[in-house]
């Protein structure tokens, strides 16, 4: 006998837990439609052309943006196909990119940057070396 009485409060909590639960998430989504859109509306779009000055370039090669989300619009006006990866200043660790940049081809990239230096390029084939390649400063 004692265990079904139990076993009984145990059910009555889980319920009562059910019903809370169900009127958070009914506040929530209240409050959150009232204050703020779902997705942030972007400040700024930077357009960047890639083989648009010389076959392995990037135009313009020096970009300065002020923090938070930063959408990139890239284009491809060359002939072949690139890459457009964003690095921090060591050059190595990756924050996002670009691939599959065919001839003719625009692509969007939003990435949110913190203050301080990264560098942009492309990899592909060894095409920053040939200097596909430029430095985005964040203030
Ligand atoms: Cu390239």
């Amino acid at each position: 006998m004692p265990r079904t009485r139990r076993r009984g409060l145990r059910a009555g909590r889980a319920i009562g837990a059910f019903a809370l639960a169900s009127l958070a998430v009914a506040a929530c989504s209240g409050s959150a439609a009232s204050t703020a859109p779902a997705t942030p509306v972007p400040s700024g779009v930077i357009a960047v052309e890639a083989a648009k000055d010389s076959a392995y370039s990037f135009t313009p090669s020096a970009i300065t943006v002020a923090a938070g989300s930063v959408t990139f619009s890239v284009k491809n006006a060359g002939n072949e196909e690139h890459e457009f990866e964003v690095f921090k200043a060591d050059g190595t660790t990756v924050v996002d990119e670009i691939e599959g940049l065919v001839p003719g081809l625009t692509k969007s990239l939003i990435v949110t940057l913190e203050p301080g230096t990264y560098q942009f390029m492309c990899k592909l084939n060894g095409h920053d070396q040939l200097g596909m390649k430029g430095t985005i400063t964040v203030n």
